[in-house]
């Protein structure tokens, strides 16, 4: 069901040699980039009848507004199950405590007497989140998206999900619940490419925004990678991913438990092992046989495992282990050997790092205290995760004195001239008329 990468024995160059030997599932949003050019389009010279429009077309839904009414809110609190609201109430707590810990604070430098920088961090004005409907409702990545930006001190925030046939053309119910939950009351309901358009532009009720965050399917992260620039937005977000470097010391039944459970987000979702263990090889392929027929999305979980983008890696030792998942930069990334901790540390690209035997991915997902909306596609080399940074800007705010601004006026002037740009130096000379020229 899972293909086997043997590499033992052979030494493989390049970093690209390492990038290539689990190559990404096809989630190719060049291909996409016509139909949602023509969405965003729409929405932008149509406005809310475009997003109706669209509402009908892709979600079955007519309606007259976008705007869910607090009532429905509300009722979905009431409603919600204690068991799931008691596992919100402890997930948001965990966050809020990792989010005001990480909060940055203004730095002042003194660069000289009378020479002040302050790197002042400012919080968005506002920012437009938006939660997936798809394949299952994620009440969890409400709070994943909430939670940094309320931290981060955002003015207002919005949040769009789809529409739902079977609950009325509102979003999914549970993520209402964590909504209301969360005091988010601002919330709408529209999906797909529609959504981050009508954030970016502004259409009916809704305000343009400045920056759109959290995950979504192609036609999302399209939307997404078309609008930035307009609007801020966070890192591409794909199917999800899960690498594992394990030794003989790992759990087999552990291992294969981790790799269907983010199997079974998306039929193009990755499952990674990379081990020096054939024994532990073997054993997770009978424990995924096991496992897969005995849980409810079989067949999806299936696709995923027997896809290009899942497979078994066979390595040398946990040094060549360590290239591997480096260079594959997944967006969870486990750790379950020997000296967990001391392989953790050396990691340098993964969307987020899940050490020791007792810290699966799932527990990432929903309570850990970590962030679950994350780098994957090979981003996490370049990009983070969310986070209260992500809500915030810095500016540098500089105030000089007379005197501090004359010590380094002749420098600046130096520097004009370099750049033949005299009425630079001339914007600090003014200041000082008695000077010898
Ligand atoms: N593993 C997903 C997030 C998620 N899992 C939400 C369950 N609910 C991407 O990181
Ligand atoms: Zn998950």
């Amino acid at each position: 069901m899972i293909r086997r990468i043997d590499l033992r024995g052979t030494e493989l160059e390049s970093l690209d040699d390492y990038r290539s030997v689990v190559p990404r599932a096809d989630f190719d949003v060049e291909a996409a980039v016509p139909a949602v050019h023509e969405i965003c389009e729409a929405v932008r010279t149509r406005g809310l009848e475009a997003v109706l429009d669209y509402n009908e077309r892709f979600d079955g839904v007519r309606s007259d507004d976008v705007r869910v009414p607090q009532q429905a809110l509300d009722d979905a609190l009431a409603g919600l199950d204690p068991a799931v609201r008691a596992g919100l109430e402890e997930s948001i707590r965990r966050l809020r405590l990792t989010c005001a810990a990480e909060l940055e604070h203004d730095v002042v430098t003194d660069v000289a007497p009378g020479a002040r920088v302050v790197h002042r961090k400012v919080p968005m004005e506002r920012v437009g989140l938006y939660v997936p409907g798809g394949l299952a409702p994620l009440l969890s990545s409400v709070v994943m998206n909430a939670v940094p930006a309320q931290t981060a001190g955002v003015g207002a925030i919005a949040l769009a999900s789809p529409p739902q046939k079977d609950h009325g053309g509102l979003p999914h119910p549970s993520i209402l619940a964590a909504c209301a939950l969360l005091g988010v009351d601002e919330v709408y309901t529209v999906g797909g490419a529609q959504a981050i358009a009508m954030f970016a532009y502004g259409v009916g009720p809704c305000a343009k925004v400045d920056l759109v965050t959290g995950p979504g399917n192609i036609y999302v992260t399209t939307a997404k990678r078309l609008l930035r620039g307009r609007i801020g937005v966070d890192s591409e977000a794909g199917p999800t991913e899960i690498a594992v470097l394990a030794d003989d010391t790992a759990d087999a039944a552990h291992v294969a438990a981790d790799l269907v459970s983010q199997a079974e987000h998306d039929p193009l979702a990755s499952s990674v092992l990379v081990t020096p263990s054939e024994r532990l090889a073997d054993e997770v392929e009978r424990e995924l046989d096991k496992q897969v027929h005995a849980t409810r999305h079989t067949e999806r979980i299936l696709t995923s495992l027997g896809g290009v983008q899942s497979g078994i890696v066979l390595v040398d030792d946990l040094e060549q282990g360590l290239r591997v998942v480096d260079a594959h930069a997944a967006e969870h990334l486990e750790i379950q050997t020997v000296d967990a901790a001391a392989w953790a540390a050396r990691v340098r690209n993964a969307g987020a790092v899940f050490v020791g035997p007792h810290t699966p991915v799932s527990l990432g997902d929903y309570c850990a205290g970590s962030n679950h909306v994350l780098p994957t596609g090979g981003c996490a080399c370049h990009s983070s995760g969310l986070s209260v940074r992500a809500f915030i800007r810095s500016q540098h705010v500089v105030e000089y004195s007379h005197e501090a601004l004359g010590e380094v006026a002749g420098h600046v002037v130096a520097l004009a001239e370099a750049e033949d740009l005299p009425g630079h130096g001339a914007a600090v000379r003014a200041r000082f008329p008695d000077a010898a020229r």
